[in-house]
């Protein structure tokens, strides 16, 4: 960052060391790079780094408090709650190479395995580098609006996209849709996290909401949401969170640059996610994690496919009593 090391946001305040079920153990602050600016109150700090072996920590932005019960007021009235400015520069930046990394490996799966001809401009479940994206998860900055979203039962992630929004492209995120199928009235289900790795603006195709339709059941017609339906705009690392019941689209973007973005979604733990990124990380990958993103990647929520993988010890079962 430019400025010194705790310029343009002051400085992070590290909400907690996390333990599995979201509980802060101790605060402390961070500066941008993610060291240890005082000690950790509570816990006898000793001045690292975050992110490393399986001490996870969280660090809130001044900027991007919201208040729950705001929180709650936007996300029962419109669906949505636009978190301006959440991310410093540098992982931004980082974020959105990364982004864009991930949609090109994702693009020859997809010619290889005959789903489009030329790649469709979207990565999917795009972790497990050990790159900018991992240590984004592993930073957990909405848990506490996460897991109030769930009333602080357990949840886990069910996808990790990028979308490129490149330019002129058409693809299926620019029609009208809604990230769950199954439609259960008044009971949050999953919650999206949109992250701007560019500013969103009309002409870039910046996401469009249809406002408080996380509570209609049918789809509206491309009429009534090209009518009704209001743009997200934002500058680059503001964060978005949004029912997933929310009918939405993307925007085409009619610009000549892209339009990046950073697209996850979180569902309670019971609900089986989209990849089961326990398997597919691995166990080594597990051991490396904190309590925190054990959890929020599925670890203790795996299914058992044997009896030897059923019969454990509980120190060692795959499905935690807590998750179903
Ligand atoms: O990139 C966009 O604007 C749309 C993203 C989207 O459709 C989604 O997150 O489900």
């Amino acid at each position: 960052m430019m400025g010194g090391e705790c310029s343009r946001v002051t400085c992070y305040r590290i909400k907690g060391l996390w333990n599995a079920t979201g509980n802060p153990r101790a605060v402390a602050w961070l500066n941008s790079r993610g060291r240890r600016l005082a000690p950790i109150e509570g816990e006898g700090g000793d001045g690292g780094t975050t992110n490393s072996g399986s001490v996870s920590v969280m660090l809130t932005m001044m900027r991007t408090k919201m208040d729950q019960i705001e929180f709650d007021e936007r996300m029962q009235l419109n669906g949505w709650a636009v978190f301006e400015d959440a991310l410093p520069d540098h992982l931004i930046q980082e974020l959105k190479r990364d982004c864009l990394a991930w949609i090109e490996v994702c693009r020859e799966y997809q010619i290889a395995n005959r789903i489009n001809e030329s790649g469709d401009g979207t990565g999917h479940h795009s972790v497990g580098q050990g790159k900018s994206i991992d240590a984004f998860l592993d930073m957990h900055l909405f848990h506490p609006y996460l897991s109030h979203f769930f009333n602080d039962v357990p949840y886990i992630m069910h996808a990790c996209n990028p979308v490129g929004g490149f330019p002129k492209l058409d693809t299926y995120i620019h029609k009208v849709h809604r990230d769950v199928a199954t439609y259960i009235p008044d009971f949050n289900m999953r919650i999206n996290m949109l992250v701007m790795l560019d500013d969103f603006t009309l002409e870039n195709g910046a996401t469009r909401v249809l406002p408080g339709s996380h509570r209609q059941k049918e789809k509206p017609s491309d009429d009534a949401f090209n009518t009704d339906c209001e743009p997200i705009l934002g500058k680059a690392g503001s964060v978005v969170l949004f029912n997933s019941y929310l009918w939405h689209k993307g925007g085409l973007n009619t610009t000549a640059r892209n339009r990046v973005a950073l697209t996850l979604s979180f569902g309670l733990a019971f609900v089986k996610p989209q990849m089961d990124y326990a398997r597919y990380l691995g166990e080594e990958h597990g051991r490396r994690l904190s309590d925190l993103s054990r959890q929020v990647l599925g670890y203790n929520a795996r299914v058992p496919t044997t009896l030897d993988e059923w019969y454990k010890p509980k120190s060692e079962r795959l499905y935690w009593a807590n998750q179903g």
